[in-house]
């Protein structure tokens, strides 16, 4: 922080604002979480001046003795925490993951089948605006309007009716438990290969908090953000029979050298995800995470499909009378980030939204528990209720108070204070 000070002064006074904003800042954003500062030293390391095209033992470089030691560490330990046949760690994005399986098995028009992303699905699952909505045909299966959870008779009745090339189970804004069993009863009855983006539950995958989809499918994606807590890119786990076939789709398929700091940061996310301490804190954040809906269920919040199994929930903002946007911008205000999300058969366009979602992973990793994310329900609550500027103040005051009890990066917000000149 200091040594950029020095070059640039401007960039290093933005990265002191952004380290203490998140500080200072009830994170709630579902797929954010704070990783340990031997990750940042790992992401930010020498590793960044290598290229290594290729994969260990066949690089397209030299010099790639050791980028071949870590990323055969990074497999090894993907393969041993999922319990997974093969492994692919080079993917730069989650996105880039999907993209590399559709190029593995399908041909351009193929039928892709995966969750509406008004429902929570995915862009990358077949999304019209998406490079996967593009390439490929693609239709969406829903959630229940009644459960607001996934029909699966209803995923059934359309496999058996378009029959897709290829089933996707995953999503970014679903509270509930996925049977990955029943879509892979449902795939095998139209022939189709299954795969499942896992990347905003792969932590409590990992911790056994939820159930493993690597059983079952034919292809598990992820990011190691999120949940995982980890690394800044993204990862395929498949059967072996499909192992060359992903190698090829991801390089020279989509990408180039891999992004080598990052590899060698997914080499100790999973070492982390290993941990009886990563176990506990899965735990915790769906504990925390069940304490925050309950919270917010007694005071009168509707979340859709009832509350939630897993590390997110999605809260009907229109019983207070408010769109998701606002919703958004007003916690905004008193330093508590969410994201405005559509909810299942959401009547306002995506850029409004009736709703916002909420997720337990962040201020979990700052030690929060139940007794928190109960006060922290309390504050939504007021924020959204009573929309007064004298309750908005208070609020502003209480965050501030929870977040320095609960300090991040401690060194780097005091360097950022005096990088910023503040006492
Ligand atoms: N889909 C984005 C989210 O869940 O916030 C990131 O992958």
């Amino acid at each position: 922080m200091y040594r950029l000070n020095s070059v640039d002064p401007h960039l290093s006074e933005l990265l002191s604002k952004e380290v203490q904003r998140q500080h200072r800042t009830i994170e709630l954003i579902a797929s954010e979480n704070f990783v340990p500062p031997v990750m940042l030293e790992v992401q930010g390391s020498v590793l960044t001046n290598k290229y290594a095209e290729g994969y260990p033992g066949r690089r397209y470089h030299g010099g790639c003795h050791v980028i071949d030691e870590i990323e055969s560490l990074a497999i090894e330990r993907a393969k041993k925490l999922f319990n997974a046949e093969y492994a692919n760690v080079q993917p730069h994005s989650g996105v880039n993951a999907n993209m590399a399986v559709y190029m593995a098995v399908l041909k351009p028009g193929d039928l892709i089948l995966g969750m509406d992303l008004s429902h929570g699905g995915h862009l990358s699952h077949g999304s019209k605006v998406s490079i996967s909505g593009v390439m490929f045909a693609s239709r969406c299966y829903g959630v229940n309007r009644e459960s607001e959870t996934i029909d699966y008779d209803e995923v059934a009745r359309l496999a058996t009716e378009i029959k897709p090339r290829i089933i996707i189970a995953g999503a970014s804004a679903y509270p509930r438990v996925i049977d990955f069993a029943r879509f892979r009863e449902i795939a095998d009855s139209v022939g189709a290969y299954f795969m499942v983006d896992m990347a905003h539950i792969a932590g409590l995958v990992a911790a056994g908090v939820h159930p493993s989809p690597v059983p079952y499918a034919d292809f598990v994606t992820s990011t190691t953000t999120k949940t995982m807590r980890g690394a800044r890119g993204g990862i395929i786990l498949c059967k072996a029979e499909y192992g060359h076939k992903i190698d090829k789709a991801i390089f020279p398929g989509i990408q180039g050298g891999p992004i080598l700091q990052n590899v060698a940061a997914k080499a100790l996310t999973f070492k982390l995800a290993m941990t009886e301490e990563f176990r506990r804190y899965e735990r915790q954040v769906a504990a925390n995470a069940k304490a925050l809906s309950l919270g917010l269920a007694e005071r009168g919040f509707r979340l859709v499909s009832g509350g939630t199994d897993n590390h997110l929930m999605l809260v009907d903002c229109r019983g207070k009378d408010l769109t998701g946007r606002q919703a958004e911008e007003s916690l905004e205000e008193v330093g508590i980030a969410v994201n405005k999300n559509m909810i299942p058969y959401d009547p306002a366009p995506p850029a409004v939204t009736s709703g916002i979602r909420l997720g337990a992973a962040a201020m979990t990793t700052r030690g929060m528990r139940e007794t928190e994310f109960r006060l922290i329900g309390q504050m939504i609550s007021e924020v959204l209720t009573s929309r007064s500027s004298r309750v908005t103040e208070r609020v502003k005051g209480e965050v501030s108070d929870l977040c320095n009890a609960f300090p991040l990066y401690f060194d780097r917000v005091e360097a950022a204070g005096a990088t910023l000149g503040a006492s």
